[in-house]
């Protein structure tokens, strides 16, 4: 027979257990609402099938290969993957060194990830790459293979890429602010050394230490000269080439790898405390370093962002409404507590077995 005594004691820890829940719930305590339930799984490139590396590949090329939709934005941007670096180079100065930095390439990945599956029948989502495996030589990593691969460096007096899946790639956009057509090759010319000295998980680790999002971000992210150039920049010029160019550095298709790794270090750092970072933002609106793109920034408030700051593509995903910091925080889609008016537009994840 049980006593009085244990049966008041199970009841006290009952009465207990439901006072506390909703205090200790992280859904609660991160306020999020409504996320998806059945996201995309972006996984580290090495970790695909041969077969899933080339369906990428092939729905790549297929954007590459359709005409562009933006020809009022950019007449030089003739094919469908061009409207892409049309609308990244346009907004070069607003975006970058910015605290909308990270939300905005969020959002423009997944209007990537979104244009591959619509318009080019890809059933799979957006891979990454984790750089910090392939620090020591880049030149020897998975994704740069000439089979199911990127292909490698850049060939002859202007580098052009001849191997793998984008050999003989013409870029028909102009580089920098200017419209025109201005044809030329894909290229790369591997930096090697920068990339050993930033792609690497001391430098990843520096990042996932930061307690804020401000310091993370800036830390990330990088800053306009060489000698704190960031994994960002460093992901950028250690490749050089294409993907070395400032305003049309998504020529060369491995600039959204490269982006989905950084909005993959941007999550794993927002879930290592998500009551307190899922909904942590700051950042100037104008560049910190206000000379760097040239842009004009006269009608720009002198503050920092917030979560109601508004973000836009042009007319990239054949609309032109307005998505905020606040609906990209969660990668699941999730709406803030409160807020459900302005609902998280993602729905995806990362594969964290690699
Ligand atoms: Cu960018």
């Amino acid at each position: 027979m049980k006593s009085p005594i244990t049966i008041l004691g199970l009841f006290v820890l009952a009465l207990s257990g439901v006072s506390a829940a909703p205090a200790a719930s992280p859904a609660a305590a991160a306020a999020v609402q409504a996320r998806c339930t059945n996201p995309l799984v972006r996984k580290e490139w090495r970790t695909l099938s041969d077969s899933e590396k080339d369906a990428y590949l092939a729905a790549v090329n297929c954007l590459h290969k359709l005409p562009a939709k933006l020809t009022n934005l950019a007449p030089g941007a003739l094919t469908r993957f061009e409207d892409f670096i049309a609308e990244h180079k346009f907004q070069t100065p607003y975006i970058h060194l910015v605290g909308h930095f990270l939300p905005w390439h969020r959002l423009f990945m997944w209007q990537y990830e979104k244009t591959l599956r619509n318009e080019c029948g890809y059933t799979g989502a957006q891979p990454y790459w984790d750089y910090t495996k392939d620090s020591n030589d880049i030149s020897r990593a998975p994704v740069f293979t000439a089979q199911h691969g990127f292909g490698g460096n850049g060939q002859g007096a202007q580098q052009c890429v001849n191997d793998g899946a984008f050999a003989g790639w013409k870029i028909n956009i102009a580089q920098s602010s200017d419209r025109s057509l201005k044809p030329r090759c894909l290229s790369r010319a591997f930096w090697g050394q920068l990339a050993q000295q930033w792609l690497t998980t001391a430098k990843y680790d520096e990042i996932k230490r930061q307690t804020t999002y401000g310091t993370m971000a800036r830390t990330l992210e990088g800053e306009p000269n060489f000698t704190q150039v960031g994994m960002h920049g460093a992901g950028h010029f250690g490749l050089g080439g294409s993907n070395g160019e400032a305003y049309t550095s998504n020529s060369d298709p491995i600039f959204y790898l490269h982006h989905t790794n950084l909005d993959r270090i941007w999550w794993e750092w927002q879930h290592q405390n998500e009551n307190t970072r899922l909904w942590d933002i700051s950042g100037s609106i104008i560049p910190r370093d206000r000379a760097a793109f040239g842009g004009d920034y006269s009608q720009l408030p002198n503050r920092d962002v917030d979560l109601d700051f508004a973000m836009n593509l042009g007319t990239l995903g054949g609309d032109a409404a307005k998505v905020t910091i606040r609906q990209v925080m969660d990668v699941l889609g999730g709406s803030q507590d409160g807020k459900a008016n302005q609902p998280g537009v993602l729905c995806y994840t990362y594969d964290t077995t690699k």
